[in-house]
């Protein structure tokens, strides 16, 4: 079929909050709700969306709801307005004048990609070049109010299928709470995510989580410490991943050469986006490093967004991609995403995103709503 360029005419931009069905903490505080933007672009009759998965404060990054909003609305769509863009992609090149801002750019790239796979008929795994129709399935479990609701919610979600478990840990909540589940959970495959709690000052005590066989130890460090997250990895059995470090294919590579880890979490937000995220599953692979898909308890809309970039031959570990109903009571799309008995998740195989946004539901959970149009922004 015939395109020439995406020919966007319309961008909306929706600010919306869910509650958790289970409220989600780690290192950096406990949250009950999530706040995140939804973009939505048109072009011809078409609708693309994506997700920003930066939250209200700036915790897990620089980046909020407020700044996204800012950039997207002054830097992002204009420039969108202003280039004819052939192909989602081209729009990397145009964000890139931009320093910083990777959940902005992210949230409008994604909504790209889904507009351009659903003008060419194509499920967005096919234009990744995917080659997955299932993908593997984790879950992500916050610190609990007890070890013993830990162990709790544990059971229920191996009983639900799910292939591993990963679960927050922060000084005080680490080496007992993986012996307790060890000690229950003997076989479980398991990792643990620090989301940067600790410092070189706790490498001994780091060193202590060897003897749990987990699978690896999540962003140990601050997120701008790739130096002394190689003198761990030095002195460590359990491989290392990296989350909040890896911004960017250099990131990766100064990681790599430094041996700051020995496996990427690949989070498209966190990235700037789509092309991002493969250059840096590229270049592990050349490095023969595994990645896999990390989360933000996006929407469905995000993790449908997710599901297809998992499709990619080099993510090679289950990921904290989880059934709607393990973060929402309602979740944005239709059909919700599901968990097959075998802890597996079936890409969807409609075009773009593959799954339906309910657009009652998100209207429901919008505070605030701004429609931009390209002929406020381009006299023609
Ligand atoms: O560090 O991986 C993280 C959620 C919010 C912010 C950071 C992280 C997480 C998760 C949740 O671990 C993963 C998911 O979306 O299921
Ligand atoms: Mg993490």
């Amino acid at each position: 079929m015939g395109r020439d360029g995406l020919k966007i005419d319309r961008i909306e931009l929706f600010l919306l909050s869910l509650p958790y069905v289970h409220f989600f903490e780690t290192s950096l505080g406990r949250e009950e709700e999530r706040t995140f933007i939804l973009v939505k672009v048109y072009a011809q009759g078409l609708c693309g969306y994506g997700e920003v998965v930066a939250s209200k404060s700036p915790l897990y990054s620089y980046e909020t709801t407020s700044t996204a909003w800012h950039i997207l609305k002054e830097f992002l769509i204009p420039q969108v307005f202003h280039h004819s863009l052939s192909h989602a992609q081209d729009f990397y090149e145009k964000a890139r004048i931009y320093r910083g801002h990777p959940m902005a750019k992210a949230g409008m790239e994604l909504a790209l990609w889904d507009l351009e796979a659903k003008q060419r008929g194509l499920p967005l795994w096919n234009l990744y070049g995917g080659i997955r129709t299932e993908i593997p399935s984790g879950v992500s479990i916050g610190i609990q109010d007890s070890e013993t609701q830990l162990l709790e919610r544990i059971q229920t979600f191996l009983e639900e299928g799910y292939q591993r478990i990963k679960i927050k840990v922060k000084p005080g909540w680490d080496i007992s709470v993986c012996r307790e589940v060890r000690k229950k959970f003997p076989d479980l495959s398991l990792q643990v995510d620090a989301n940067g709690a600790y410092t070189l000052q706790d490498k001994a005590h780091l060193k202590g989580l060897d003897e749990f066989n987990l699978t690896m130890v999540e962003q140990p460090f601050a997120p701008y410490d790739l130096w002394d997250h190689s003198c761990l990895q030095r002195e460590m059995k359990t491989p290392l991943c990296l989350d909040e470090s890896i911004i960017s294919v250099d990131s990766a590579r100064k990681a790599l050469e430094m041996g700051s880890c020995r496996i990427i979490n690949i989070k498209v937000g966190r990235v700037s986006g789509v092309v991002e995220a493969r250059k840096i599953h590229d270049f592990c692979q050349q490095n023969s490093i595994p990645v896999w898909c990390g989360g933000m308890l996006e929407s469905g809309i995000g993790r449908a967004h997710n599901i297809h970039l998992s499709t990619l031959p080099n993510f090679k570990f289950p990921h904290d991609l989880s059934a709607s109903k393990r973060y929402y009571a309602e979740d944005l799309i239709e059909p919700s995403i599901d968990i097959t008995p075998q802890g597996t998740i079936k890409v969807p195989q409609l075009p773009g995103i593959g799954v339906s946004p309910q657009e009652e539901r998100i209207k429901n959970a919008t505070q605030v709503h701004e429609v931009f149009r390209k002929n406020d922004f381009i006299k023609t």
